[in-house]
């Protein structure tokens, strides 16, 4: 595989703020046909565009509509540029973010990598309240569950959300992720025994190819 080149990058993620949809579409379908993989779509440049951006509009150097305008075009790229699934699998997955979390890009990631591995997904998206997530997951009965948390302001609705999950759902898998966890997977996840913390979209589907 292919190292995602820097000037590739510094063109798209210029193109992303200037909200040139076609120029940033064309950069990834180049990409593509070079070999490059989805998953370094993903992570090096769509993933690594964003996280710049945040540092920059948090030191007030971008602006909200910039940010938001980023963040679409990002978000229709995922859905234009899903992965082939090599298989079709039965097994269903549900991946959702937790109440009040409005960062959804990320689990629409995940959904898509899940995808990739075969899985039949089921999105639900920004701020799911933990009472729905609970019963949407009786209901479906998924193979694995997929939580998303990026804001740290969200700590205790994560744990309320994930200490029933692992209760509940004591025989189920639960992945969790998201830039909340980054630092702090160890502290907050050593009582649960089926949570496991996945830092990113690459990562999980290295942990998917064992399943
Ligand atoms: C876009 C954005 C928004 C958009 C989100 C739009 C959308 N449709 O998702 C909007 C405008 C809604 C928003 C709002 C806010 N935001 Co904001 N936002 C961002 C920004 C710029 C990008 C987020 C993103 O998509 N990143 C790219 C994705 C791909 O990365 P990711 O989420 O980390 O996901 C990867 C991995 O973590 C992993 N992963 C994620 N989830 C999961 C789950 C599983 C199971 C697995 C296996 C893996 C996994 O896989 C992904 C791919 O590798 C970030 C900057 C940043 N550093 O990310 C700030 C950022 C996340 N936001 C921040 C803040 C503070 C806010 C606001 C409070 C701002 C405000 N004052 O209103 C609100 C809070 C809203 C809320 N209640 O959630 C802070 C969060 C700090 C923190 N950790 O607490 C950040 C880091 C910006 C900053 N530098 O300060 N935001």
């Amino acid at each position: 595989m292919n190292t995602l080149n820097q000037i590739y990058f510094i063109d798209f993620y210029n193109s992303l703020l200037d909200g040139d949809k076609q120029k940033c579409y064309d950069i990834v379908n180049f990409l593509l046909e070079d070999g490059h993989s989805i998953l370094d779509i993903y992570v090096d440049l769509f993933q690594k565009s964003l996280y710049r951006i945040g540092k920059l509009w948090d030191q007030r150097e971008l602006s909200i509509s910039e940010e938001h305008m980023a963040s679409n075009i990002i978000s229709s790229l995922i859905e234009r540029f899903s992965p082939e699934p090599s298989r079709k699998r039965e097994e269903k997955v549900i991946v959702t973010c937790i109440d009040k979390e409005f960062h959804e890009i990320g689990a629409k990631m995940v959904t898509k990598v899940f995808e990739l591995n075969g899985f039949n997904t089921f999105f639900l998206g920004a701020n799911v309240p933990t009472k729905e997530i609970l019963k949407f997951v009786r209901q479906i009965e998924p193979y694995f569950i997929a939580i998303s948390w990026s804001l740290y302001l969200n700590l205790s609705r994560f744990l309320d959300v994930v200490d029933n999950l692992d209760k509940i759902f004591a025989n189920k898998t639960i992945f969790v992720g998201g830039q909340a966890l980054s630092e702090n997977s160890d502290q907050f996840l050593k009582k649960f025994t089926n949570v496991k913390y996945i830092p990113t979209v690459k990562d999980l589907h290295q942990v998917l190819l064992n399943y």
